[in-house]
Parts: C-alpha cells; sequence; structure tokens
C-alpha cells in the first residue's frame, strides 16, 4: 500500500507561532526514509498552500455572540475543505494519507476527508481533549476543537463544513487525557465516546488500553482514523509542542501503542488515514520532536524492530 504525505502547514488554530514549520522539520528528521525502511511505498505529494497567519485578521468571521470565540474560522474552513479533498482522494486510490501538521486544526479536514464514503472510528493520542467548541474554549483556538467540529458538537453542529459525516461518537477514543478545559470536562464526561486519561494508562498499562481502545474504534467499521498530537508524550521526549503538559506518555509506551495499531492493520487493513501535528521546531531541541514524530509515524506504519 502507499502511503501519501500530505504537508497542511497551519498555525492558525493555536496560539504559539512556529507550528506551521512542521511539516519541514518532520520531513527533514527523515520521514520518507523511515517509512521506506519500514516496507511501505511512499509519495509525498508536498504541502497546501497556507496563507501566512500575519497576512490575516484572526478575527474575521469570528461568530458575532457574545463569548463564542474561533480565531481564523475562516481560514480554517478554507483549508479544510482543501485538505478533506486531498485526504479523500488519497483513499481512492488506494493510498494512506499521512497528514503533517501544522496546528491541530489539521484533523477537520483529515477526519471529514476520511469519513466521506465510509463508517470511520477515530484513536486521539492526545494530552488535550479537543472537544471545545466556540462557545466553551477558553482560548478560541480551533486546535482545541477539531473532535467536537467533527461530531458536530453543540453549538459546531451546523458548521458543515467542519463535521464528519463517517465518524460516530460510539467509536471516538481518546487516550492518555491529563489537561481538560471545564466546559469541556463535562462533555467528554457526557459524550458516548471512550476516554483513556494517563491515570487508566497507570492502571492498566498501555497494553490494555491500547486493546481496549482498537476494540471500541474499529467496532463495526470501515476503517479509522489516527490522529497522533506530539503534546501526547511527555515533555521530556517531546519538548517542541506549544502546549507541553507533564506526565505524559513515555518513548516506549507511545511506540508501542502505535505499533499495535500497525498490528492491527496488518490484520484488517483498517488504518484508513492518519495525522501526525503540533511539533514546533522553534521550541524543540535540535529537532527532537520532529525526530521522534517521524519515529512513531514509522510504527504506525508498520516498521517492526525483529
Ligand atoms: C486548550 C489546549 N484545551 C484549548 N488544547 C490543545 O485551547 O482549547 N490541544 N493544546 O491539543
Ligand atoms: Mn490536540
Ligand atoms: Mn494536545
Ligand atoms: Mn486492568
Amino acid at each position: 500500500r502507499e502511503v501519501r504525505i500530505i504537508g497542511a502547514p497551519t498555525d492558525y488554530g493555536a496560539n504559539r507561532r512556529g507550528v506551521d514549520m512542521g511539516p519541514s522539520a518532520i520531513r527533514y528528521a527523515g520521514l520518507a526514509d523511515e517509512l521506506t525502511a519500514a516496507g511501505v511505498d511512499v509519495v509525498d505529494t508536498g504541502d497546501l498552500l497556507v496563507p501566512t497567519a500575519e497576512t490575516r485578521d484572526p478575527t474575521v468571521d469570528e461568530p458575532e455572540e457574545e463569548g463564542r470565540k474561533a480565531k481564523f474560522v475562516r481560514e480554517v474552513e478554507d483549508v479544510s475543505l482543501r485538505l478533506a479533498d486531498q485526504v479523500a482522494e488519497a483513499i481512492d486510490e488506494g493510498g494512506v494519507p499521512l497528514v503533517l501538521g501544522g496546528d491541530h486544526s489539521v484533523a477537520i479536514g483529515c477526519l471529514s476527508g476520511s469519513s466521506r464514503d465510509a463508517d470511520i472510528g477515530a484513536i486521539w493520542f492526545d494530552a488535550h481533549g479537543d472537544y471545545n467548541t466556540p462557545e466553551t474554549s477558553p482560548s478560541g483556538n480551533i486546535h482545541g476543537m477539531p473532535l467536537a467540529a467533527a461530531l458536530g458538537y453543540r453549538d459546531l453542529a451546523d458548521v458543515e463544513w467542519a463535521n464528519a459525516p463517517g465518524l460516530s461518537e460510539e467509536n471516538v477514543v481518546w487516550v492518555g487525557l491529563r489537561s481538560l478545559d471545564e466546559a469541556e470536562r463535562e462533555g467528554i464526561r457526557e459524550s458516548e465516546g471512550t476516554a483513556f486519561t494517563m491515570s487508566d494508562i497507570d492502571e492498566h498499562g498501555m497494553s490494555e488500553i491500547i486493546d481496549r481502545a482498537l476494540e471500541i474504534a474499529t467496532d463495526g467499521v470501515d476503517g479509522i482514523h489516527v490522529s497522533l498530537d506530539l503534546d501526547w508524550l511527555d515533555p521530556n521526549e517531546a519538548p517542541g509542542v506549544g502546549t507541553p503538559v507533564h506526565g505524559g506518555a513515555t518513548y516506549r509506551e507511545a511506540h508501542y501503542a502505535l505499533e499495535r495499531v500497525a498490528e492491527y492493520d496488518e490484520r484488517h487493513d483498517g488504518l484508513r488515514s492518519m495525522d501526525v501535528v503540533e511539533v514546533n521546531p522553534v521550541l524543540d531541541e535540535h529537532n527532537q520532536t520532529a525526530k521522534l514524530a517521524t519515529e512513531l509515524a514509522a510504527s504506525a506504519l508498520g516498521k517492526r524492530i525483529l
């Protein structure tokens, strides 16, 4: 199978500039070679054209009502629509799209493209829930909203360009949560998705948690989308992210989880699409986080130790 790399160099969704350099940093860290060594055919389609944030006004088209915030919503819409088309096209042509962020708002286009003609589940490897909406978000940053947008949650229900038609909430699994905003926590508690926190991983171990995550995400669907926010890992491993949170997944826990994704894919051909997001080279140490992103992508796509 062909893995199709699609760069999405956005930084509309986050408040730290630099995450738009993620695709370059990840390529520079040797992604194509790493994937080739993992035994897959790699095609790099280059980057989406993304206007520089400084040339845009973040507040244009923000929801009018008081207390609703979604910065750069017009730009995120434009990128999401084009990205969704590319993701859907890659899948149509028999490939697995591997989208390089950029901030986590790129997951909106991934999920909507991946679920265009299929029922999908999603595994969300992230310190954060990304389940805010313009109403609940304290930051107004869309990188904290992609799952809520894809699921059409609350005030995002009518935002059609952001909704992922074939993604059902029962097949959404968060793995490694440790930082939630207040309203977001409520939302996740009430959601039909399944949330595994870092405490769950402490208690049961990554092996059991990833087992359960795969079982839930893949139940009754055509395939899954895997979203990998590098801040899922502990900042000791992945310092180059905009919103680091202590107490994250270790290097081996992360690899193991993604190796299990590859194993599932090998048996069921069920990894439909993947994104690797929030790598910020400006905050990184010697491209360590980008390097880790390439290694983890390779693990998910079939790299084996033996
Ligand atoms: C925060 C941060 N919950 C927000 N979210 C992040 O802005 O909504 N997601 N960093 O990965
Ligand atoms: Mn995220
Ligand atoms: Mn995060
Ligand atoms: Mn147990």
